[in-house]
This record gives C-alpha cells, structure tokens and sequence, in this order.
C-alpha cells in the first residue's frame, strides 16, 4: 500500500487513502472524487486493504440454483433483454407450479443450501399463489433457504393483493421465504429511473421494501446497475442511498455491482464499459460501503476472468455454482451462456486466483473452508 502511496502526488487522494487507512468514512464528494481521478492502481490497492482485513484471502461462494418461473413481465425496462411484454406472451414461458416443484425436487440429493426464486412480474402469479408455492417447496426440503423475490415484484404483488409491504411480506415469510434478493434496484436517480425502468417501483418504495423486510428480520441484497446512460454521481447518489439504510437496519448482506450489457435490448446502441471501469467499480464499491459486509461480482455476468481479477479489487464474494436455467443474463450478452459449475471448478477458478475458497450459506455462515478440507473426489 505504502509503495502505491509513495506514488500519488495528488493531495486530495492522499488525504482519502489515509482516511480509508484511519477506516473514516469516505463522503460523497470523495467518493465522486476518485471515480473522477483516481486510477486502477491507487483503487486496487486500497480496496485490496478493506478487503484483506475484513476477510483475508477468503473468497466466499454458495451452493444455490436458480428458479425463474416466467419471463413474462407487465414492465418494459430497456436494458432488460429477458422479458417479453404480456402482449408478446407466445415468446414467453411460464412455468406451472409442478413444473417448479420438480426443478426442487430434482436437487432431492444434492447439498445445496439456497433456492434463488426470481422472474418476470406476472400479472397472474400473485402473492398468495408464491406464498402457497413456497410453502410446498420448504416441504420438499425443508433445510433449503429461499431467497426470493425483487422489491419490484413485491411492490406488484402487494398492490395488486390490495395488502401493504408489511403485510404482504410477513405472510411470505410465515409461508417459508427467508430473504431478499437485490435485484431491481437499477439506479436510484428518478429521472434516470424513469427513463430507463419505465414505472415500474420507485427508488423509494424499492428502499421501503428492503427497510421493512430488515424490520422482520429478513435480510436482504442491494444491486446497482452501472456502465448505461448513469454518470459517476449517479452510481455515488445510488450508494448513498443504500448506505444511509444499511446505518439504519444493518439488514443488507451483500452489494451486487451489475454490469449493463447491450446485446438485444432497447439500449443495444449504448456501448458497454470496459473492464477496467468494472474493476474500479467493484474497488470503489468496497470503498464507499463501508457498512456492507460483503462485495459480490456475479461471475455470469461478466465472465471467469474478470470475476477471478475482481477478486484483487474489493470482491470477496462470486456467487455461486447457480446452474444452467438462468436466463436473464446470457439473454443480455453475459459472458456465459450457459452459466453453470460445479463446486469443483468454483473453488479452482477461486484457488487459481491466489484466493482461499469459502462455501457459504446464504447468510455468510461457513459451510466449508476448503484449505482445511481440501477438494476431494466426491465434491460435486
Ligand atoms: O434487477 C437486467 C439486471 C437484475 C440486464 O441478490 C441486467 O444475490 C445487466 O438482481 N444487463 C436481476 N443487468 C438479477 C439480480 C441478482 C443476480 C444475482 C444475484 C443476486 C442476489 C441478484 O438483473 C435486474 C437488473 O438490474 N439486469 N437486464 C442487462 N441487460
Ligand atoms: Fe420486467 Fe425485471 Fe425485465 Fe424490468 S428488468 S422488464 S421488471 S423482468
């Protein structure tokens, strides 16, 4: 650290790094500061810091599946390549609710620990019918944690079952779901919200519903959705926002850098950033939420190398071995089309990048350190 340090001949850097150092709070302005004038280097290095003492070399990873019941969606959002409008509804699928009782079922022997349930907001698929089907899936494994649902989807089911977020969310909870995934928090700005995520739920019913879910004791993830028409102030606005709850709740696990890609949706025109930006997005990241334990990249999204390079920049986190039926991003142009590994290359892919690699349960418990209990051939 102190060699890169050696280097800075800008004060006001310095003075941000020591603060870092000192672990005081970065401000907003600082933080706009060093997506405006720091480089990779400088970033790396103190993100690096943060996370080498908040977790060492400890890279952490689950052993989850996805389910996504429909992409069909009453929304319009145009980055989104995954949904098709209800008036496209042939394009689309919907599954029954057997259909996704099987894909569970199908994991009847396999140790997994999280069920991650997100989809389309389909007018049809209500909250009672989500709170019934997660009830059955607790009965089929009554160990597995269902992480499920985005604020967007709740906000429509609530309002649609005329129930407040309160009360919508306490009769998913009694019927088994255990927490919150942060998707659909896209950029907190109203203007940029508006014209990028049409009408769907507002920043500040997407906070609302985080808030109360913290409030009866279901924790949550927080996304941000970088690299469109946003500008740095943007992305500082939007961690901000996620900050200030998070000093109030301390409900939010992870913050989930998203990465817009271009491929078949209504922004294609608008280029994608570069790798370099990722890497000191996810440095900044770790920066700026000092009150978030932990920093995932979403390796589907941006492919293995970079997950693997994010790892010396602020990430302790990559997801999990998730599996092949995850649509919505390969739809988008991820790097992986079909994104799926077994737990075997995860911890390879954590290992070759100097990293120990750490399963975890959805709540950050370890389930197994894999430099005490190496891989063997039985790990699936
Ligand atoms: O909210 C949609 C994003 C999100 C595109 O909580 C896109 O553990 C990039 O939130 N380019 C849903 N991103 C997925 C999500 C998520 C994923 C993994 C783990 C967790 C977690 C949450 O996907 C949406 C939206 O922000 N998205 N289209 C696109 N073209
Ligand atoms: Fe619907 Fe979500 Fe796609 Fe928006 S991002 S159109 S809410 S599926």
């Amino acid at each position: 650290m102190e060699s890169v340090l050696n280097n800075v001949s800008d004060p006001k850097l310095l003075e941000i790094a020591r603060k870092v150092q000192d672990r005081i709070r970065v401000s907003p302005s600082e933080g706009l500061y060093l997506y405006e004038n720091a480089e990779l280097g400088f970033l790396g290095a103190l993100a690096n810091q943060i996370r080498e003492k908040r977790h060492g070399n400890f890279t952490y990873f689950n052993r989850n599946f996805h389910v996504e019941p429909t992409n069909i969606c009453v929304y319009d959002c145009k980055f989104c390549s995954y949904s098709r409008l209800l008036k496209h509804k042939n394009d689309g699928w919907e599954m029954s609710e057997e259909q996704i009782l099987d894909i569970v079922r199908s994991y009847a022997n396999k140790p997994v620990t999280e069920v991650h349930i997100v989809g389309g907001v389909h007018p049809k698929m209500g909250l009672h019918y989500f709170a019934s089907l997660i009830k059955k899936i607790k009965e089929i494994r009554p160990d597995i944690h269902v992480k499920a649902f985005t604020a967007v989807e709740l906000h429509y089911m609530c309002n649609k079952a005329k129930v407040s977020y309160e009360e919508g969310l306490r009769i998913l909870k009694e019927h088994g779901q255990d927490s919150l995934p942060g998707g659909g928090a896209e950029i907190f700005d109203e203007a940029l919200r508006a014209e990028i995520a049409g009408d769907k739920c507002t920043a500040a019913e997407w906070l609302e519903i985080h808030e109360t879910a913290h409030r009866l004791g279901m924790p949550s993830n927080a996304t941000m959705l970088y690299g469109h028409v946003e500008k740095f102030e943007h992305r500082i606005d939007h961690m901000e926002r996620l900050r200030t709850l998070q000093d109030k709740t301390g409900g939010f696990n992870t913050f989930i850098p998203l990465k817009f890609r271009n491929k078949d949706n209504q922004m294609s025109h608008v280029p994608e950033v570069s790798v370099i930006e990722d890497l000191r997005n996810y440095a900044i990241s770790r920066i700026y939420m000092d009150n978030f334990g932990h920093i995932k990249a979403y390796w589907p999204m941006i492919g293995r190398s970079t997950a693997q390079l994010s790892l010396s920049f602020g990430v302790d986190d990559i997801d999990g071995t998730i599996d092949d039926s995850t649509k919505i991003y390969s739809m988008a142009g991820s790097e992986e089309q079909s994104p799926s590994l077994t737990t075997a290359q995860l911890v390879d892919l954590i290992a070759q990048a100097g990293k120990i690699p750490v399963e975890r349960d959805t709540l950050y418990s370890v389930v197994r350190d894999y430099s005490k209990q190496p891989i063997t051939e039985e790990t699936v």
